[in-house]
């Protein structure tokens, strides 16, 4: 059982009691530890063998921490075992489809006896769902729509959540016979949102085990194939994983080859050709004779090339920028002083102002800025104006104890359907930090989508335009809008555009981030953190800028605090 297992139960049981009328303190409960655990670094396993207090943790309390050592020990929930004997557990499933929540899936449950995916394609099919009260025609067609989405593919993964198990995977093979380097390749390399499988790099001696321990696993659920040279197997939790064993001459040949992307590996291979060389994942050949192979740094010289970063290989123009020296120097984790985007317990957050701004000051940044969400936000407890300036007060009782760090007062303030920012502007202007976003009416056709958020972008007071598409990796699509308007937009009044770091939005994505650095509009690489653990998330944010092609000067939290509220201050 990894933290993603781990976390996938608890995220069931949440769901099952709010499809079952629990306590809602309840079901967040366990959808708030859910959330801890896959944030977590370390397994769960690991701190129980340890015999931690994982009650210790944010956001876990004494029963759940019970829970989840039974999960650890036992592979099994009991509770959740009963509960199923009550509540269908595809049920479950179905809420992570598009416009069905707890209380649609549970109407869909009792009113027509869906209690399986496939129930709900037929209910669909047949018109019986548009008569059900708060459906209508439109949500059947969605729903339809959803359903085939949803059975087609087993979704990819995201890269958060196979970081832990490529970390477990690799320390096992470590410990094998006469392995020398071992990496994960592939669109995990290349830091991609998502992954569809991973592949594993080995280099090792002939008479090595690596394959043998491969294979043996804990995790492993199926054994695809086993070669000399290679095996493929199916982890428990559907993920496929690949191995490769490749000597080490052909280490810098094979990591190339199979960090890919194919698209990138074939414009290279079109260009050996041209010279009348041969390349694959064993080295760069000159006939029957091998030139080079050893490093990937050696094989982009041989074509002429600069060394290309691993988050560039999508053949989107780097080869051209590598041939002309001009591939950007990327941003990194490093770079980022500050974090612009986070929730506190006034709002949605599970930590402290003061344990968020300490933990950000242990993570060594100069500044974060608090962004409680705005009064419209009532099921979160949004902040009224009488709020927020009861938070700036404590903000600044609290800036004058913090020696290292400076905490911003900020806002996530809601775009309202017209526009308008639903607070005040003498009470957003009382603060550094304005973060805007959309919260409500997500289907409107792209043209007024579009010209609500330009039409915000006006007021004086807008910084930060929050999670710009709003969509969530597998489970939402973004909202119809022209994003290069609003990057214009942005571009015209001094406002920025957020890369949000939460492994399930990464919101600007690559592609929308490369478009704002070419129109000349920097970003804010923010967390979104709801608890102490997410300030971690940063690097999913920096990752898919990277991809982006962003620099740490497209970054507007890269800046000295100075630097950053000129920015800020719109003139
Ligand atoms: P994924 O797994 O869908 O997230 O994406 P990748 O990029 O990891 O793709 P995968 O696992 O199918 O293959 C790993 C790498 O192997 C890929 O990035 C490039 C290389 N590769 C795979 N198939 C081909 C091919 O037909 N031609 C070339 N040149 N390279 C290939
Ligand atoms: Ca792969
Ligand atoms: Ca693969
Ligand atoms: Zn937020």
């Amino acid at each position: 059982m990894n933290n993603t297992d781990i976390a996938r139960l608890l995220d069931r049981m949440a769901d099952l009691l709010e499809i079952d009328d629990a306590n809602p303190f309840r079901v967040r409960a366990y959808r708030g530890a859910a959330q801890t655990i896959r944030a977590q670094s370390r397994g769960m396993a690991d701190r129980v063998a340890q015999d931690e207090d994982l009650s210790k943790l944010p956001g876990i309390g004494r029963d759940i921490a019970a829970k989840i050592r039974t999960i650890v020990e036992t592979g099994h929930l009991p509770q959740l075992e009963k509960l199923e004997e009550r509540v269908p557990t595809e049920l479950s499933d179905m809420m992570r489809i598009e416009g069905l929540g707890a209380k649609r899936v549970k109407t869909l449950y009792r009113e027509l006896g869906v209690r399986s995916i496939d129930d709900l394609r037929r209910a669909a099919r047949a018109g019986r769902i548009r008569a059900l009260p708060g459906f209508g025609d439109k949500t059947e067609h969605t729903i339809m729509k959803r359903v085939d989405a949803w059975s087609g593919q087993a979704p990819r993964m995201l890269i958060a959540e196979v970081e832990e198990t490529a970390r477990r995977l690799l320390a096992h093979l470590k410990r094998a016979d006469g392995v020398k380097r071992l990496v994960v390749a592939g669109s995990y390399r290349r830091r991609r949102e998502t992954v569809g499988d991973l592949d594993i790099l080995a280099t090792a001696r002939k008479d090595s085990d690596v394959i043998q321990r491969f294979t043996d696993f804990d995790d492993v659920g199926e054994v695809v194939s086993h070669g000399s040279t290679r095996s493929t197997v199916h982890l428990e939790s559907g993920l496929q994983v690949d191995l490769r064993v490749v000597p080490e001459v052909s280490y810098g040949a094979a990591l190339h080859y199979f960090t890919g992307s194919k698209a990138h590996n074939i414009a290279l291979r079109k260009m050996a050709q041209k010279r009348d060389l041969k390349i694959n994942e064993y080295g760069v050949y000159k006939g029957k004779k091998r030139i080079t192979g050893r490093t990937e740094d050696e094989i982009y010289k041989q074509f002429g090339l600069a060394y290309i970063e691993p988050e560039l290989r999508e053949n989107r123009g780097e080869i051209e920028a590598a041939r002309e020296g001009r591939l950007p120097e990327l941003i990194g984790v490093a770079d980022i002083r500050g974090d612009l985007h986070m929730h506190t317990t006034a709002t949605d957050g599970r930590d402290s102002l003061k344990d968020m701004a300490e933990a950000a000051a242990e993570r060594g940044y100069e500044y974060i800025a608090i962004t409680d969400h705005s009064r419209r936000l009532t099921v979160v407890n949004g902040l009224d104006e009488k709020r927020l300036r009861k938070q700036i007060e404590g903000i600044e009782r609290l800036n004058e104890r913090l020696r290292n760090i400076e905490i911003l007062t900020g806002i996530e303030v809601d775009i309202l359907e017209d526009g308008s920012l639903d607070l005040p502007d003498d009470v957003l202007k009382a603060l550094d930090l304005r973060v805007c976003s959309i919260h409500s009416k997500f289907r409107l056709s792209r043209k007024k989508q579009t010209e609500r958020v330009l039409r915000a972008m006006d007021n004086p007071y807008f910084n930060i335009f929050a999670h710009p598409t709003g969509r969530l990796i597998n489970k939402r699509d973004a909202y119809d809008i022209d994003i290069e308007r609003v990057i214009e937009g942005a571009k015209n009044n001094g406002c920025f555009l957020e890369v949000n770091a939460q492994p399930d939005r990464l919101d600007l994505n690559d592609d929308a981030c490369r478009m704002a650095r070419d129109l000349g509009v920097k970003v804010a690489i923010s967390t979104d953190a709801h608890s102490v653990a997410n300030l971690d998330y940063m690097r999913f944010g920096v990752d898919q800028a990277r991809r982006g092609w962003l620099e740490a000067g497209d970054v507007i939290n890269t800046r000295s605090l100075t630097a950053l509220k000129r920015l800020l201050a719109r003139t």
